[in-house]
């Protein structure tokens, strides 16, 4: 860990440094915790942004640095209190202050303060789902006055037509010969396609706007205080512009499932209406007051997008050999694959349900 403690050591931290552990289970950049000596100073969250998969450091730093100063500002503002733990706090570099990450020469590196007593969880309640969704209206809303143009990390991140021309490619190379045992989740795939680009259309025509959104809302990506209450949204480097579809519908992906993205269980994968209810009544009571009759209307939609998407990324990785999502064993892609397969299937056979319970929220 020699050279861990260089790295932290370049960026404006207080105190002295005791220990670099790993931490977390993303899927995509590598966290470790930072330990210090001292009482007063804080730990740290260490982390290694993956390059690979956002090519662009500087611009994605750009975007984390602006989102957490103007909520910070707001929740100032608001006198909120406990303010350290409602926000990200990134630190910059020792020998430039305007500059919030350090090129190794191989490797990207940014520091947090580390938010003490934080509970994360990948299940939720009907109770916490309601808050989670009120916290995402909010955080759309509380972006929606930032005063500079933020940049998409990812190009075309959530555009479900590009993702379905990625996997077109994919299964045109055919790279490790694994397109032979997919055929059938290709074909489900297939068969949808036109109704779930309904978004991009929308945009197209002008009827649908981009506003600045998270882009990874899953419930591990929320800090919980001990006592079930929402601290903050982290994992900010897919905030960008995108339909409000994205936060919606990718929360529920995650969290309205009975089980486990990856869980093989495949007669256990369904969709949660007490959570949907408990989080679309959240949503809507934060985020009503901007959301258009389009965007509204169409979310059930985007309840059955993520789902959608979800499953063309992870087939595509499978097909492509496993190299963009971490995987612990050789099947594992095409397990989560299926199983937002039939979380797809779960979302389709409720939509009625959603659409009288949104109808019912708006009377
Ligand atoms: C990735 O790294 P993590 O787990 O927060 C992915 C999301 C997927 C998610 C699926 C940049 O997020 O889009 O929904 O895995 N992030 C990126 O678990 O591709
Ligand atoms: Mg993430």
């Amino acid at each position: 860990m020699a050279q861990m403690h260089e790295i932290v050591a370049k960026f404006a931290i207080k105190g002295t440094v005791k220990d670099v552990n790993p931490l977390g289970n993303g899927l995509i950049n590598t966290t470790y915790r930072v330990v210090t000596e001292e009482a007063d100073a804080p730990d740290y969250v260490l982390q290694n942004v993956n390059n690979a998969i956002f090519p662009d450091v500087d611009l994605l730093m750009h975007n984390i640095v602006a989102v957490t100063g103007h909520i910070r500002k707001k929740l100032e503002a608001a006198g909120t209190k406990d303010l350290e733990r409602k926000v990200l706090t990134f630190v910059p570099l020792r020998d430039d202050a305007k500059k919030y990450y350090y090129f190794d020469g191989e490797k990207y590196w940014r520091i947090m303060v580390f938010i003490k007593d934080t509970v994360t969880k990948s299940a939720v309640t009907p109770e916490s789902s309601y808050i989670v969704g009120e916290t995402f209206g909010d955080f759309q809303a509380s972006l929606a006055d930032i005063p500079v143009e933020l940049g998409e990390t990812i190009v075309d991140f959530h555009n479900i037509e590009f993702r379905l021309r990625q996997l077109d490619e994919a299964v045109k190379a055919d790279p490790v010969g694994r397109v032979k045992l997919v055929r059938p989740l290709l074909d489900e795939i297939e068969k949808r396609a036109q109704k779930m680009s309904l978004g991009e259309q929308l945009h197209r025509e002008g009827k649908l706007p981009k506003r600045i959104c998270h882009c990874d809302t899953k419930v591990d990506n929320i800090l919980f205080d001990k006592d079930g209450s929402v601290l903050c949204v982290i994992d900010l480097d897919t905030v960008m512009p995108s339909f409000v579809f994205s936060d919606y519908g990718d929360f529920l992906r995650s969290a309205a499932n009975f089980v486990a993205e990856d869980d093989p269980h495949y007669e256990q994968v369904g969709f949660n209406m007490a959570i949907f209810k408990a989080f679309t009544e959240g949503y809507l009571k934060s985020a009503r007051v901007f959301l258009t009759p389009v965007e509204i209307e169409n979310l059930p939609y985007a309840a059955a997008l993520f789902p959608y998407m979800q499953l063309v990324r992870f087939l595509m990785d499978y097909i492509n050999g496993d190299t963009y999502f971490k995987t612990q064993y050789p099947e594992h892609n095409l397990v989560r694959a299926t199983n937002q397969y039939y979380l797809l299937k779960s979302v389709e056979e409720h939509t009625p349900e959603m659409q009288a319970f949104i109808a019912e929220q708006l009377a």
